[in-house]
């Protein structure tokens, strides 16, 4: 079998013969395998096991015939060797020891090394990079989201300690960003130098700020972030649910692809964002338990917003949930396909 790369061709707004296809959480609880795994190992620890953590990597794209891996990590994981003392509670998510609150928490927080700091990452990205047919998306947490959880101490619904913080005490907020901007960098350079094909930055929690707070207070950080990415040999994604209303603000940043949640039309989001990026998205995940034929005319109805320009990749608004069957999750990658390659020969 030959190397499939639409995606990244489509990443680049190149020329595809059909529309590619991944999930955000492809890799989890909504498959039987994955919960057997779950069994023996604690997420963390399939992460510390490199053939393990290929394996489980490698199953959705071999169960559902998606057109990218995306490594399974977590964006907690970077942030161990930083100093963050945290685990990842079953049903909750990240949750740490002591949250990070003040001048000198933040400055106690060292570089990130990546070959020497998660030698087990590196590892896995070069198995896979040898085995997959399909290209390995690497990807990190974005510096607010990654904040959010180091603030709160754990998942938060209202973000209260982390704007007290950005608004209170700006030049520690900014020393925050600045060193988790630049983990990001590092780290990214480090996934494709071991052979990810393309990144993706996951501020999935960033909709939670109003755009006067995301240009004042996270904006300087990503548009640094992007122009130290200017060397990647690899196309960049950014992503955050909820980020409708900040859309406009992300029309100059250095990035290829712009993922965009359910709560945007995909032409509505390409209005915001220019012509100069591909789009990534953006079903409801919810949709993955609505009746065949509610799914399949919505997922028509994003294929056909999606074809009208180049550069488009199919995929959820944000991450599977545990109740999806995979076999509706295989329907659709096989209809995203069959159906997208005859609406493009048809043109
Ligand atoms: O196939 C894949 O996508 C799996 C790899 C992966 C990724 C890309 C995991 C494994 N986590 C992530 C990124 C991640 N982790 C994000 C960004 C993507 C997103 O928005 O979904 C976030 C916000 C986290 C933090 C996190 N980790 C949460 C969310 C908590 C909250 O604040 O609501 C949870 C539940 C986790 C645990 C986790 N990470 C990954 C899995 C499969 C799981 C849950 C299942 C398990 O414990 O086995």
């Amino acid at each position: 079998m030959s190397f499939n790369n639409t995606f990244v061709n489509a990443c680049l707004k190149k020329d595809i013969d059909h529309v590619p296809v991944w999930y955000m959480r492809q890799a989890g609880r909504y498959q039987p395998e994955y919960r057997e795994i779950r069994k023996k190992y604690s997420l963390l620890e399939i992460c510390h096991i490199p053939e393990l953590c290929a394996e489980v990597t490698t199953l959705p794209v071999q169960q559902l015939g998606v057109d990218a891996a995306i490594l399974f990590s977590d964006i907690m994981v970077p942030l161990g060797p930083m100093g963050v003392k945290y685990d990842i509670i079953e049903k909750r998510g990240p949750v740490l020891e002591t949250p990070y609150r003040t001048a000198d928490d933040i400055n106690s927080l060292r570089a990130l090394e990546p070959e020497q700091d998660l030698p087990y990452v590196i590892e896995t990205i070069k198995i896979l990079a040898r085995e997959l047919k399909v290209p390995l998306i690497g990807f990190t947490g974005a510096p607010f989201t990654l904040a959010s959880y180091m603030v709160e101490g754990g998942p938060s619904r209202n973000y209260i300690r982390t704007k007290q913080l950005m608004y209170s005490h700006p030049d520690v907020w900014n020393n925050l960003m600045d060193k988790l901007g630049q983990m990001v960098v590092t780290y990214l350079y480090a996934q494709v130098e071991a052979g990810a094909k393309a990144v993706q930055i996951f501020d999935s929690w960033v909709g939670a700020l109003s755009p006067a707070d995301y240009m004042k207070y996270v904006y300087p950080t990503m548009k640094k972030i992007f122009e130290q990415l200017k060397d990647l040999q690899a196309p960049k994604i950014y992503f955050g649910v909820g980020s409708g209303e900040l859309l406009t603000y992300w029309s100059d940043l250095d990035t290829d692809v712009i993922g965009l949640d359910w709560r945007v039309s995909i032409p509505e989001g390409r209005n915001r964002i220019g012509e100069r990026y591909a789009v990534q998205g953006n079903l409801d995940p919810t949709l993955l338990l609505a009746p065949w034929p509610v799914l399949e005319a919505r997922a028509k109805e994003i294929i056909n917003e999606g074809l009208q320009k180049p550069g488009f990749v199919f995929n959820l608004g944000h991450g599977i949930f545990p109740e999806v069957p995979g076999d509706m999750l295989k329907r659709l990658t096989d209809f995203v396909h069959e159906y997208s390659a005859s609406v493009i020969k048809n043109k």
